[in-house]
């Protein structure tokens, strides 16, 4: 089982729970252990990490709006890209770069797509073939070089790869930026870890980067550790992000040789490379595309359940009144002027700029409630109640929070006037229910 795999099945656990007790969290660990474990990731940072997640998970309560389960991929979430590194950010200046990784990972292709990275970013850049396994290893690099338009050097049919190195260094020293292809094996053996060490010190890399394929899984943890013993890694590039392989074993590798993933290769193509962007990543993993959708509404709900009581406290605020209002907010551009001038500055951009499309479904949504869940807004944050109004009004559960985030800030903002009686006088003229 792939990691993300695991990581989504623990997940899966929390669907349709209601609240997050001791139980759920450790059901949830259990199943998370057992991902993480079966990935080859080390037994104390599973603990470590299961442990903080349970501590973050208990410590505090779970903010109205929010499902147990959104909340918990939350704090994985966090967590993950805490252990995964943080976005790199490449230096754009001149430097050598050797690549390494098993048979197949895609280093020959990678090789071509930083040479075309920085060569698109104004340094000029030499290609070097060091695989001296592969028959047609030559042909390849020079192929992708002539593609990528960076220079490339090579020697047909020699073995010795100190010599090549010497010889490529002298070819390319008006280059600035060097990158180095090396022989891939079908499995770690000590002639391949010599010949990298041959290259490593006559190369003498800034940047010695792992070429990893997203669907190895368990075995990257070790394969990292042994290539980081070898010739001290610098960083991680995952490929074949494009294919079914979700990069579980990134985790492992990451972790293993405690260096940050650098890239992603999506494709065959020399522009199918992206910087590494942790969010997207760990979405990935845990096959939530829209994990940033989800991450701000469960953020948004933190923040404003951290908000003191009485800033939350408004009257005559539901789900009717709402409706009406926001509504008046959206055409009302002159509003945000007056509102201005009143010295209210905070309201936010978006419930000015009401779409139509979004009353539509708010209207659609409040017309799927019943009349009590339409006067209490603690009925609607229910986790089976969100689910059943999204159905009923054809909208998705998505829609419903932001509906809620929505009013929540409405909230906010009338009470801001619940003592400014004259400001009151003035929105009223605008907005029904404003008493
Ligand atoms: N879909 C997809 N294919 C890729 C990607 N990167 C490389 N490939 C393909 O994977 C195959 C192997 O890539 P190479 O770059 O030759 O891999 P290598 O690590 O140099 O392989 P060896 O030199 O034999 O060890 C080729 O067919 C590439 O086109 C990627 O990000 N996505
Ligand atoms: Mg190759």
């Amino acid at each position: 089982m792939d990691l993300g795999e695991g990581l989504r099945k623990a997940i899966a656990k929390l669907t349709g729970a209601t609240i997050i007790d001791a139980k759920a969290i450790k059901e949830f660990n259990k199943e998370l252990q057992k991902a993480l474990l079966s990935s080859d990731v080390e037994v104390s940072l599973v603990y470590a990490l299961t442990k903080t997640i349970e501590e973050k998970a208990l410590k505090e309560k779970l903010p109205p709006g929010v499902s147990p389960k959104d909340y918990i991929t939350n704090i994985v979430y966090e967590e993950l890209v805490r252990l995964m590194g943080t976005d790199h950010v490449p230096t754009i200046k001149p430097k050598r770069i050797l690549l390494a990784g098993i048979y197949g990972a895609g280093k020959t292709t990678t090789c071509a797509k930083l040479a075309k990275f920085y060569q698109d970013r104004g340094l000029s850049v030499g290609l070097i073939c060091c695989d001296v396994s592969r028959p047609a290893a030559y042909e390849q690099l020079e192929t992708l070089a002539k593609q990528a338009n960076v220079s490339f050097f090579g020697m047909k049919g020699e073995k010795d790869v100190a010599k090549i190195v010497r010889e490529g260094l002298k070819q390319h020293k008006d280059k600035k930026v060097l990158i180095c292809d090396s022989s891939g094996r079908s499995a770690l053996d000590k002639e391949l870890i010599d010949e990298l060490k041959v290259i490593n010190k006559e190369f003498k890399p800034d940047e010695k980067t792992l070429v990893i394929n997203a669907d190895i899984g368990q075995v990257a943890g070790k394969q990292a550790q042994e290539f980081n013993n070898a010739i001290g890694l610098t960083g991680v590039i995952v490929t074949k992000l494009d294919g079914s392989g979700k990069g579980g074993g990134a985790l492992s590798a990451v972790h293993a040789a405690k260096v940050n993933i650098s890239f992603i290769a999506t494709g065959e193509k020399l522009n199918a490379l992206e910087l590494y962007d942790s969010k997207k990543f760990v979405g990935r993993l845990l096959g939530m595309p829209d994990l940033e959708a989800l991450l701000s509404t469960v953020q948004e709900a933190i923040k404003e359940a951290n908000l003191k009581p009485e800033e939350v406290q408004a009257e005559e605020l539901n789900f009717d009144t709402f409706y009406t209002q926001l509504k008046a907010m959206g055409k009302m551009g002159p509003l945000k002027n007056m509102m201005g001038m009143l010295g209210v500055t905070d309201v936010p951009k978006d419930m000015m700029e009401q779409s139509e499309e979004k009353l539509k479904k708010y209207k659609d949504i409040i017309g799927s409630m019943t009349k009590e869940e339409r006067k209490d807004e603690k009925l609607v944050r229910q986790a089976s109640r969100v689910a059943r109004i999204a159905k009923g009004s054809g909208t998705s559960e998505s829609d419903v929070r932001n509906l809620l985030s929505d009013f929540n800030k409405m909230k906010k903002l009338m009470s801001g006037f619940q003592n400014d009686r004259a400001m009151k006088k003035h929105l009223s003229k605008f907005m029904p229910g404003m008493k």
